[in-house]
């Protein structure tokens, strides 16, 4: 039974994929901000991205499409941080005070995402093709 159910999840998300490709370049259509955002855990990355008190060092990456970014937190004695985008089902980290996350950005277009914690602390990612 859970095999079944994982199986159509995969299906859903796959057309899911499969519908919203070739959106043309600019954001994802409104509400589905986060489409072409993967959880990267495990690929080799292409950019990364401090988490410190209280920013996103650097603030904006750009990366090709199919890459990874690996936000990795500063450590010891700084505050609790997330990497979060917004909407609905989109991908957020945990909030913590280390160790990392990562995605795979397989859609060009342009991400915003934002630390849960700490209002004004904001980063963008930048697909291209
Ligand atoms: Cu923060």
């Amino acid at each position: 039974m859970t095999f079944t159910r994982w199986n159509r999840l995969q299906t859903l998300a796959l057309g899911l994929l499969i519908g919203c490709g070739g959106g043309g370049g600019g954001a994802g259509p409104a509400g589905n901000q986060c489409v072409g955002i993967q959880n990267g855990t495990g690929a080799a990355s292409a950019a990364a991205v401090g988490v410190k008190d209280n920013f996103f060092d650097p603030s904006g990456v750009t990366v090709a499409a199919n890459s990874s970014i690996t936000w990795t937190w500063a450590g010891a004695g700084v505050e609790p941080h997330s990497v979060t985008f917004p909407g609905a089902g989109c991908p957020t980290s945990q909030t913590v005070t280390s160790g990392t996350y990562q995605l795979t950005f397989t859609t060009p277009g342009t991400f915003n995402y934002f630390c849960k914690v700490h209002a004004g602390m904001d980063g963008t990612v930048t697909v291209v093709n």
